[in-house]
């Protein structure tokens, strides 16, 4: 099942939430600052933790912290590429992005996901192509799967709200 709605990641009653991060994991701006700002400073541990073993998160990869201070089970960090007129291979890092975030939430039995717009904030992406891709990654993914999966696209902006909402016959 997929739902749209307009507002904070942060507040999303989804088990798990997923970060727009960056490789170094370290906190940033838009919506992983917000993420990191509402879960403490325990989410930063564990991203130097984990980045001090294995090295930064690739773009397209994701990884698993606990919430912190957040009600929900988790958070799923992911780095999404950064638009680069795409000559580089944008799409399939961003569809990477949702893929890997996707398994992540199925490999722990959880029920439901909220994702961020990734990518169309700093990273530039354009914003329909970046729905497309999401929006097509995420349904082709469910639909290959038995188990059942709430999957919600946390909108921030207008803009991109408008746009889920018509890629998704809403309006
Ligand atoms: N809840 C949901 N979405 C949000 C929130 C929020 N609280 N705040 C912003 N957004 P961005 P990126 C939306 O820039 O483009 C960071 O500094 C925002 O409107 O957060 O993937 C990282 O550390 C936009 O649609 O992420 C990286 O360095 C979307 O989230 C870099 O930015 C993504 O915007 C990642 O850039």
């Amino acid at each position: 099942m997929i739902k749209i709605i307009l507002g904070d990641i942060t507040h999303s009653p989804a088990d798990v939430i997923v970060n727009a991060a960056n490789s170094a994991l370290r906190g940033g701006g838009g919506v992983d600052g917000a993420i990191h700002r509402a879960a403490g400073p325990i989410i930063v541990e564990e991203c130097k933790a984990w980045v001090k073993e294995n090295g930064e998160l690739p773009t397209g990869r994701a990884m698993f912290t606990s919430a912190g201070k957040l009600p929900h089970k988790g958070i799923i960090h992911t780095v999404g590429p950064v638009w680069e007129d795409g000559i580089a291979n944008e799409d399939q890092l961003l569809a990477e992005c949702y893929i890997n975030a996707l398994h992540i939430a199925f490999e722990k039995g959880f029920d439901s996901i909220a994702f961020p717009n990734i990518s169309t904030g700093v990273y530039g992406f354009p914003k329909k192509d970046a729905a497309d891709v999401a929006i097509c990654t995420v349904q082709n993914f469910l639909g290959s799967r038995k188990e059942q999966l709430k999957v919600t696209f946390v909108c921030f902006d207008q803009e991109n709200f408008d746009i889920y909402k018509s890629f998704l016959g809403e309006d």
